[in-house]
């Protein structure tokens, strides 16, 4: 694992970086910085030399000073900060270049005592982590794999709950940045399409009557290509460059899921379970539908009438009987 920070940009040049960006169409002079930093001015030519390497343009006049022209899409705090608005979410915030698994760094970090809303964040993973030991495609440089840690006042049994939430603050972020549908796909998949461009592990920690902590685990597929998808993927799967025809900067989805995350969050901590049920189950566009459930070769079929609050979907059988699904591969009879 290598912190961003060992190699670049140090924290002072996320300092000139924010300096730079606070100011964003003016120019600030180097006598400036080196004041505001507290550094010699070679000081501050080394933060800026630093940045361009990151790929930051900074132009430079003599007389004037420095001045950000544009800034790469490069996953650092100091980049999905700028504008951040949230409460909770991104209370600390940690940018790697690469790791095994985000989930296991967010795991190790909140065993530490890591606070909540701690962001973990990867440009890519050599061990991305899918459910019942499946593995997420994780290519550099593209896409967006986050693992956030909270720390929620509610019992072990309704855990479920916030992989309702996480996929609903996704689905909403990936509207408000693209003009795509995505649908929910029970119980942690977001489709687009019908293909699979997003997925949640959420892992927790807990005793018998008392949540200590959960990890959410989020991959989105931002600006992966055909060619970059391994070749014997379960289901068809696509990212929203693909479908939308448009990069999406990942620090504009990160910040973009961040604050939508801090929203839904902070509705489910006053109001409770019911508001995620109520949008998870629009979203899904499952509520009152036809569907098959296959789980080891076992087919179930009825009308979806919910999810409850331990995670299960139910639904109502051929016979009126209330059926509870704790498992399995959904899919609607008529889509
Ligand atoms: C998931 O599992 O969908 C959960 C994925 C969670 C990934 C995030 S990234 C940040 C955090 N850190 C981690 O280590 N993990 C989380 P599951 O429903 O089991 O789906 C996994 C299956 O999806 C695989 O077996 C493949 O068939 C397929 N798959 C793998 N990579 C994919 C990708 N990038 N896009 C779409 N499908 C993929």
């Amino acid at each position: 694992m290598s912190r961003r920070g060992e190699s670049a940009p140090a924290s002072g040049s996320e300092r000139v970086l924010s300096l730079l960006q606070e100011r964003r169409d003016s120019f600030v002079s180097g006598a400036e910085l080196s004041r505001m930093m507290d550094i010699s001015r070679s000081a501050v030519w080394k933060q800026i030399t630093s940045l361009r390497n990151l790929g930051y343009e900074i132009s430079a006049e003599p007389s004037k000073g420095y001045r950000l022209e544009a800034a790469p899409d490069a996953l650092i705090p100091a980049e999905i900060r700028q504008g951040l608005a949230t409460r909770v979410i991104g209370s600390k915030l940690v940018c790697l270049r690469e790791t095994a698994s985000t989930n296991t760094v967010a795991f190790r970090m909140a065993e530490e005592g890591s606070p909540e809303g701690t962001a973990v964040i990867a440009d890519c993973q050599t061990g991305g982590k899918g459910r019942l030991g499946r593995t997420w495609a994780s290519p550099p440089g593209v896409n967006l794999y986050c693992s956030v840690i909270l720390r929620p006042p509610i019992q072990p049994m309704a855990a479920p709950q916030l992989t309702f939430l996480s996929v609903v603050a996704l689905a909403r972020a990936i509207e408000r940045l693209t003009p795509l549908s995505p649908r929910i796909k029970w119980p942690n998949d977001i489709l687009i399409d019908g293909k699979k461009v997003a997925g949640l592990l959420n892992e927790m920690s807990a005793e018998t009557d008392k949540v200590n902590f959960v990890v959410l685990g989020i991959g989105v597929n931002l600006n992966m290509t055909s060619d970059q998808f391994p070749a014997d993927l379960r289901h068809p799967a696509t990212s929203l460059f693909i479908e939308s025809g448009t990069r999406v900067r990942r620090t504009d989805f990160a910040r973009c899921l961040f604050q939508e995350l801090d929203e839904v969050y902070g509705q489910f901590l006053r109001e409770g379970y019911g508001p995620v049920r109520q949008e998870w189950l629009q979203r899904s566009r499952l509520a009152g539908e036809p569907v098959t459930v296959t789980e080891s070769g076992r087919v179930t079929r009825g009308r979806v009438v919910g999810i409850d609050e331990y995670g299960a979907l139910l639904l109502e059988g051929e016979d009126g009987a209330t059926l509870q699904v704790l498992a399995g591969d959904v899919r609607l009879v008529n889509g």
